[in-house]
């Protein structure tokens, strides 16, 4: 069987763009492959976190897991710094990453542009995710087309270690969704829909009330030509909508240009708010059934015993080869 790992950082409340790109895809893979799925907070102390909101937001990111559909009994969930192993193959590692391949990850430079200093963290970041998706034996990674770059350093990572001490990691590919992979914000159609930006209407979170998610639809950014039509050089806001609705209820972005032909933006976006509402609704029900309860606490302490052996054995295989340990 296959072998699946992902993860999402707990920096916040997961948007659509989470879900579409990744999330969604995690939930239909674990029915046919054997899934790992982690809450990655090592990689969100990269930036400031306050701990009390930190450790709560693990919580949410954990409870939306369950919430969507990730079932404990088929997949494993767990949360990143439970598991020491995550950190020391990290280091080992780093000590085979050039320090000019990790200059070149957009992530960092964007990341890291306006601020005076940038913590090392910030700029070894994707070697934890490499460790991450390593130490599992790992086929396939499920994410958004952000993280592509990312995944592209773990296989170089892996193949220069294979060459070098012998077969030591599977080589993992990445898979992304044909619709979805990349959600625009909402304000602006040439940025990715993101956790952190500051303008809350910029995205819609899976947490969101019907009120707030109707604002921010009603408030994006379209343009002047009142066309439902896919392109998006010239249609950029429209072509990202559409794409929200035909990933949200399986239409063809075809049959949605042909579904609104004649119609304005206003009857379109009234549309696509119900459609979001309608496949939201359900998860917000059970992620309150599950949040505070004593069950979820319980699945990530499982989830946390069965990473935690899997981990070891790549590790103990890893050191073995590097000729650390006794
Ligand atoms: P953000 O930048 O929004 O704060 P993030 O990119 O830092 O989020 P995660 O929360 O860890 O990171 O992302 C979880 C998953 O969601 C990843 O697989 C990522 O590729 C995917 N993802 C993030 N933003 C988008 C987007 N706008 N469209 C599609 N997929 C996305
Ligand atoms: N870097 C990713 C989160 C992440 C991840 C991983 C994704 C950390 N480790 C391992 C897949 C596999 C992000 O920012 N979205």
């Amino acid at each position: 069987m296959k072998r699946v790992f992902s993860g999402v950082q707990p920096t916040g409340n997961i948007h659509i763009g989470n879900y579409l790109g990744a999330l969604k895809q995690f939930v239909e893979l674990q029915e046919e492959m054997d899934c790992v799925y982690c809450i990655v907070d090592l990689h969100s102390i990269t930036v400031p976190q306050d701990p009390k909101e930190l450790r709560k937001n693990s919580l949410d990111v954990a409870a939306l897991y369950l919430a969507i559909g990730l079932d404990a009994k088929k997949s494993i969930i767990f949360l990143q710094s439970c598991v020491p192993a995550h950190a020391e193959l990290a280091w080992i590692l780093m000590c085979n990453t050039y320090t000019g391949e990790l200059s070149r990850m957009t992530q960092f430079k964007d990341k890291s542009r306006e601020k005076e200093s940038a913590p090392a963290g910030l700029f070894t970041y994707p070697v934890l995710m490499a460790a991450d998706i390593l130490l599992y034996d790992t086929d396939v990674v499920p994410v958004g087309n952000d993280q592509k770059q990312h995944l592209e350093l773990t296989r170089d990572i892996a193949i220069r270690i294979n060459n070098k001490y012998g077969k030591t990691f599977v080589v993992p590919e990445y898979r992304g969704m044909k619709v979805g992979a990349r959600v625009m914000a909402l304000d602006d159609p040439n940025a990715k829909m993101s956790k952190s930006a500051e303008n809350i209407h910029s995205r819609i979170s899976l947490l969101d009330t019907p009120e707030k998610i109707k604002k921010s639809i009603m408030k994006s950014t379209t343009d002047s030509d009142g066309i439902i039509g896919f392109d998006i050089d010239q249609k950029p806001g429209v072509s990202n909508l559409i794409s929200i609705y035909s990933a949200f209820s399986g239409s063809s972005i075809k049959d949605i240009e042909n579904k609104y032909v004649g119609s304005g933006y206003g009857t379109f976006k009234n549309d696509l708010v119900e459609i979001i509402n309608s496949a939201i609704g359900p998860i917000q029900q059970r992620f309150n059934d599950i949040r505070h309860s004593q069950e979820l606490l319980t699945i990530l302490k499982d989830g946390q015993e069965r990473a935690a052996f899997r981990a070891e054995v790549t590790l103990s295989r890893v050191k073995e080869r590097f000729g650390l340990g006794l």
